[in-house]
This record gives C-alpha cells, structure tokens and sequence, in this order.
C-alpha cells in the first residue's frame, strides 16, 4: 500500500530532496558533452519556474507544452513546470504542425518550451502560442531569462492528487487523447515497478532511447533514477552503435528500449561488449522469445520484458530477476492488479485468451474524453491487448484486438495514416494494417485505390510516402503500399480490414 502526504509536489521530492538527501554535487545528467549535478539542474529548474510565474504569469495548473529531444534542458523544463505547480504536456518531438495543433486544442496549452531546433513544426501547427526556445538557435530564449534569475524557488504547495503531467496517447483512431497523471502517480510508478523489479542502486546509471514525450521513456531516464539518487544518460537520437558506444563509455548500468532496439544492438556484434550493463527493460511492443535467448546468449543479460501504458504511466506486468519465462510478458508488479475478460467482461479461466485490463495506483483518466467510459470500467483500465494467464500467473500476449499498430516500439494508428494517405489527390481509397517484419516487428502497410489514369508504380509509391511523412510525424508512413483495384467490403460497405491483415501476413 503506497502513502503519500495530502500536500505534495512530484518535482519537489524528485529534485530538492534529492538534493538535500545526496547533496548539490551528486551527478545526476550525462551527456555526450555535458555532465549536469543534482544542484546545477535544481537551479536551472527552479529559474524555469521563476522565468514561467514571474516573467510569463503563470499559475498552478496552467498547462506547458514541452517539446524537444532528450536532453538536460528538457528534464530542467519539465522540473521546472511541475515546480511552479503547473501541468506538463509532454510531446514526441517528431509530432509535425497539425498533430501538434490537435493536442494543443486539446490539452489548451498555455506556452510552449521548445528546443529551438523544434520550432518550426510547433510555429506551424500553433502559431499564437507564446514559446520560449532553448538550446542553439534563434528566438526568445529561456536560458538567457534563466541566466537572470535568482534559482531560488519554493515549489508550489500542490496536492497529491493534483494534475502535474497530461501525457498524450494517440489513440486507435487517430484522434489523440491526453492521460491526466497526479503527483503521486508519477512517484508510485517509481514506487512499484522501479523499487520492486528494477532495485537500483544509487551509483545506477540508466540509459536508453525512448523520448521523453513517451511515459516509458519518462519513467526510465527521468522519475526512476532521480528516486533513487542515481545519473541518467541522455542520448538525443542514438543509432544502435551511438547507442553502444555511449554504454560503454559512461559505463551505464540499466537500459530501456523496445525490442526492435535490442534486435539492433545484436546486430552491431558489440553486444558482448558492454559490462557495465546490469538490467535491460523492454517494453513498447511484444518481445519475441528468441531475441530475448540470443540477447540473453550473447551478453548473459536476462531482459526484462514488461507491458505498460500511457494511461498507467508505466510497466504493470513484467518479469523480475530470474522469475523470468522468456516468451511471457511476466506477472503483476506488485501494487496492481491484471485480469483477462471476455467480451461480456468477465474473467475467463487461466489458458484462455481475452482482453487484458488493469488496475493500479497510477489510475487512469483521460482529459475531457468521451471514451473514459468505454476504456475505464470500475477503475480498471481496458486495454487493446489480448492476453492468456498461465494457472502460475504469468501473462502471455496474443494480440493487439484493435487497430493499432505497433512498429518498432512506436504506436501508430491505423486510421491516422489512412487519412493522411486520403489527403493526396491521387488517393481515392486507403485502408492500413500492420504486416510482420523481421526488423520492425511490423510494419505499417498500406491498401491503395489510386484515381483512374494514375500508374501503381515505385515513383507513386515513394510519392505517397513522401506525402505521409510531411503530414505526420514520419515514423507513422507507410514502409509498404499495394495498389489494388478495390477495397473488401461487407454488403453492407464496411470495410474487412481483416481480409487485409490476412493479405499482409502472405
Ligand atoms: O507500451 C508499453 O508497454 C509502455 C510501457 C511503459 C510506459 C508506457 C508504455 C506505453
């Protein structure tokens, strides 16, 4: 059972007492240039929140919309938001103009912090909102506003159950939702899964490739770490040899990426060559079994395979130590609960597939959103995955039972990239499933009904594609398209999307 105080700032716990508990010095942010302590980055912190109520007069619980790669002045951004009591919205960075448009609507964003070299999307999608750039580059900046501030800020006397972060999901239609997550959450993931599974050491240096933007990258390279005292590795946008190389150079110690990641990192041949790595978490998509055997071969290293969500923040089921089926997803973190339902949603028996639906300290609950009755019942979250339970408890995934794709870690969904393809006048049709890949896992592949006259051949193929990649964040278009005559339908007109995923699978 997880207690907290009624009065509490997630910030404040994560980086002043920190500070007071390993003192200013501690290291706490690495980078290939840069080495930031627990002091320096509480000062740039508590700057941001003197620049964002002194200088921008903001109040708690006005929302900020933070975009940029991982790096340090990213986490000072996101300290420094939640420090002055007001609502992290945190983004991918990849998102282009009109995504970020339709989160902003959303989410209704007070200001932006943007790394400068961003800015041109978020210009774009959201010209009236007021921005602060940071890093190199041009336009008002925060770290000049930083530079003239005392760095001494009380944090705002928030409650536990105050927002401190809205993290979006993009949803299986398309139509993005924001996750609500109070104080305490962000603490109770790193009370549950980290405490539990990861046991970090203070000396711990985590590492890995998930954008901030993405709650699981948030856990491992920000919450989990400042926990407990330890340095996070930041990495802007490592390629698998960046990526090793980086390791074994900074001697990182705990790593979070997907499966696809791990794959690559096989690939390069140095995984055998990285020591100073103790855990390797892997969540995103499902882990297939022999990666984890020849990663496991190869490094000695036994993967922590693990299931999360936006919507929980982070890993509810996973393996622990050697408590590890390699295949399975694991069994329940301690402090949540998971159960498998069948369509009337009432658990069926251990062997038998289902919908997966969960229920933690971390709750779930989406901003101003229809669906929260459709995907939340009783407090517990249902989520788009089919599972079976084994009689010893451990969970095996089967399937994802909407239409969201997963590609190399990364969710993309299906309809999205449906209209972004609709949008190029050559397009008369689209329908998108996800077809198995070697590499990716799957990939995002594309049925297409081309206006009469136009050829189906490789200059279309790569147009369209061009076309979905200014449209929306590019990892989202389509690696394969087919022209095809027509789509299958039902008499009725709807779409056997299907007899499509059959097609892919050949
Ligand atoms: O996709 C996952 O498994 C996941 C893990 C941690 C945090 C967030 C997510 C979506």
């Amino acid at each position: 059972e997880l207690a907290y105080p009624d009065r509490l700032n997630c910030a404040e716990v994560l980086l002043d007492q920190a500070v007071e508990r390993w003192g200013e010095d501690r290291l706490c942010l690495i980078t290939p240039g840069e080495r930031w302590t627990y002091g320096q980055l509480r000062r740039r912190a508590s700057q941001i929140a003197q620049v964002l109520t002194e200088d921008r007069g903001l109040v708690p619980g006005n929302r900020v919309l933070l975009r940029g790669p991982n790096n340090p002045w990213l986490v000072a951004a996101w300290f420094g938001v939640i420090k002055a009591g007001c609502v992290a919205v945190t983004t991918m960075p990849l998102l282009r103009g009109t995504e970020i448009r339709t989160l902003h609507e959303l989410t209704r964003t007070s200001l932006a912090l943007c790394d400068h070299r961003f800015v041109d999307d978020l210009h774009a999608g959201v010209p009236e909102l007021p921005l602060l750039g940071y890093g190199s580059g041009d336009g008002e900046d925060l770290i000049r506003l930083c530079d003239g501030k005392s760095g001494e800020f009380t944090a705002a006397g928030t409650a536990a159950d105050d927002v401190a972060l809205l993290a979006p999901t993009s949803g299986t239609t398309g139509r993005p939702k924001a996750t609500m997550h109070f104080h305490r959450d962000v603490l109770a993931n790193a009370d549950t899964f980290a405490r539990y599974v990861l046991k970090p050491a203070e000396d711990e240096v985590f590492t890995g490739t998930p954008p901030l933007g993405f709650t699981f990258g948030l856990g491992g390279l920000v919450v989990f770490p400042f926990r407990f005292g330890a340095a996070s590795l930041l990495l802007e946008k490592p390629g698998p040899d960046e990526l090793v190389a980086a390791i074994a150079e900074h001697g990182a110690t705990v790593l979070f990426t997907a499966p696809t990641a791990y794959k690559a990192i096989l690939a390069t041949g140095k995984a055998s060559a990285l020591p100073s790595l103790r855990r390797c978490v892997s969540a995103g998509e499902h882990l297939p079994a022999e990666v984890w055997a020849e990663f496991h071969r190869q490094t000695g290293l036994k993967i922590i395979n693990g299931i999360g969500g936006t919507e929980l923040l982070h890993i509810f089921i996973s393996a622990a130590d050697d408590d590890i089926r390699p295949g399975s997803t694991g069994r329940v973190v301690p402090g949540f609960e998971a159960v498998v339902l069948d369509d009337d949603g009432s658990p069926v028996p251990d062997g038998q597939p289902g919908r997966l639906a969960v229920c933690g300290p971390t709750g779930c609950r989406y901003l101003a959103d229809p669906r929260q009755q459709v995907y939340v019942q009783d407090g517990w979250n249902i989520t788009g995955d089919t599972y079976v339970r084994d009689a010893d408890g451990y969970f095996w995934y089967q399937a994802r039972n909407d239409d969201m794709i997963i590609s190399a870690g990364y969710n993309i969904a299906g309809p999205e990239v449906e209209e972004a393809l609709l949008a190029h006048p050559d397009v008369v049709e689209a329908a998108v499933v996800g077809a198995p890949d070697e590499h990716r896992g799957t990939i995002v592949m594309a049925f297409v009904v081309l206006r009469p006259g136009v050829d189906g051949d490789e200059r279309t193929t790569e147009r369209l594609q061009t076309f979905v990649k200014h449209a929306i964040a590019p990892y989202k278009y389509p690696r394969e398209i087919e022209f095809v005559a027509e789509l299958p339908r039902t008499v009725n007109g709807k779409l056997q999307r299907y007899l499509l995923r059959e097609r892919a699978r050949t």
